[in-house]
């Protein structure tokens, strides 16, 4: 089957039977250099600490807002279509970040996106290598199927962790310029880095637009019309009007609004 530069339809059908899906040397080193220097930007612009920082890990969150550069990234065809066919919907980005896992850098224990994002709707989560990142160097476990449910967490520090591990994992062997695209609700975790280099991510977080997140102030980032890249910041995405969405999501906002500054709600 040809690759349209998305995915295809055996892709989609094994994204929603796996949770997951490994796409290698989905980006050129060139765009990859690009990213980086473009990340490498937004991150000198991006005041203060997060704190999901663990050890040499450091997490450099929201950088598409201070980068036109990177917002014509994450909405280029390839990537909007993508999201688009996987989420059945147009999309928007809520959220981004780039992560540096640090030789030494310990675990990132196992989570749903959704223990961190608080939403009830499910959210793609692409993830660019920008550098090799295998079980040696801080790579990607994931629990194929564990996406089929919410799993219950439990907080640990600025962490959330899912009460139980799962019993079947798959190492991620990913090369710089692979893109891995996953459900928010599959189970994964990063395991120490022992390389002896830094290891590189960017992660890009596209929730359709019948979503809501009722925890982030607007204007949000607008993906795609049409299912075509349409990038613009609007204030009125059709799941912020939507009525339901506000009711569906009253008590998680006032429990949030109780537990504020405990721990850190993002991914
Ligand atoms: O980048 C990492 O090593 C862990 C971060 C993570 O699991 C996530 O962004 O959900």
């Amino acid at each position: 089957m040809t690759r349209t530069g998305a995915t295809t339809p055996v892709d989609r059908h094994r994204y929603l039977r796996d949770g997951y899906l490994h796409l290698p040397a989905y980006f050129t080193a060139a765009e990859i250099t690009d990213l980086r220097a473009a990340i490498e930007l937004a991150s000198a612009l991006r005041a203060g600490t997060s704190s999901l920082d663990k050890g040499s890990m450091t997490f450099y969150s929201l950088l598409f807002p201070l980068s036109e550069d990177l917002q014509r990234f994450i909405s280029q065809a390839r990537l909007v279509d993508a999201a688009c066919s996987l989420l059945d919907d147009d999309v928007w980005v809520r959220w981004d970040q780039a992560v540096a896992k640090r030789d030494g850098a310990p675990t990132f224990p196992w989570h749903q996106d959704n223990g961190y994002s608080l939403l009830r709707a499910e959210h793609l989560q692409a993830w660019v290598a920008l550098t090799d990142a295998g079980p040696d160097d801080g790579g990607l476990w994931v629990a194929p199927g564990s996406h089929r449910r919410r799993h219950r967490h439990h907080h640990a520090g600025a962490h959330v962790e899912v009460d139980e591990a799962p019993e079947a994992e798959v190492a991620v062997e990913a090369h710089r310029g692979d893109l891995v695209l996953f459900s928010s609700r599959m189970v994964h975790r990063t395991t120490p880095n022992h390389s002896g280099r830094d290891r590189w991510t960017y992660v890009i977080e596209y929730l359709g637009v019948r979503s809501l997140d009722p925890f982030l102030a607007p204007p949000h980032f607008e993906a795609s019309r049409d299912r075509q890249p349409a990038p613009r910041f609007t204030r009125w995405l059709p799941g912020r009007r939507s009525l339901r969405q506000q009711v569906r999501y009253l008590p998680d906002r006032i429990r949030v609004r109780r537990q504020e500054g405990s721990w850190h709600r993002g991914m």
